[in-house]
């Protein structure tokens, strides 16, 4: 399975109210392309703060937040993790779609975590391959093992602002 079809299987799970985030690079671009709506944020740049963002909304708002985040950037944001607690009720599911690369900025290997240790944030709410996470109530860490891509996705030919300004309209 690559990210792009994990992100396809993760499709059938997202109800019309959710709230779907997607990390920089290539896993916006397949959101993009392939999961496309516009109670969707793709984030441009800030790897590692997909999660600091995700808590933020989860805060302000009673939708079901979706993170899809890439293992480089999960490993870039765990600080953020201890603020879970922030949020200890509320619908979050953190997808990892760890494919052990940095895909998107050539493929160069990522450093191995422990996704289990990382999963005491969630209260152990920890699911590996398996979709039913989105069933699961509270903070859930869901991490997707994914293959490396054996090419690079295609851009987004729209300007930030006119996805942007959509996803504001949605989530006012
Ligand atoms: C702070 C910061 N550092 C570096 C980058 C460049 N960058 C964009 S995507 C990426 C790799 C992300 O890796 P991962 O989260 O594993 O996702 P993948 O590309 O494998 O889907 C890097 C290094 C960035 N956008 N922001
Ligand atoms: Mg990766």
């Amino acid at each position: 399975m690559t990210v792009k079809e994990a992100i396809i299987q993760c499709k059938e799970k997202i109800n019309e109210k959710d709230i779907c985030l997607f990390s920089t690079g290539y896993i916006s671009r397949y959101g993009f392309h392939h999961l496309r709506r516009n109670r969707n944020f793709y984030m441009v740049g800030s790897m590692g703060l997909l999660s600091s963002i995700g808590i933020g909304l989860a805060l302000s708002t009673d939708s079901r937040i979706i993170l899809f985040d890439g293992d480089g950037s999960f490993l870039m944001g765990l600080h953020t993790l201890s603020l879970i607690k922030l949020i200890e009720n509320k619908p979050f599911i953190h997808v990892v779609l760890n494919n052990r690369v940095y895909a998107s900025t050539g493929g160069q290997d990522s450093p191995l975590i422990s996704f289990s240790d990382a999963a005491r944030f969630y209260e152990d709410r920890y699911f590996v391959n398996d979709l039913s996470a989105f069933y699961s109530k509270g903070p859930t860490l869901l991490v997707l093992n994914c293959d490396k891509e054996k090419e690079p996705c295609a851009r987004v030919n729209l300007p930030c602002p006119t996805y942007y300004n959509l996803f504001k309209k949605e989530i006012k």
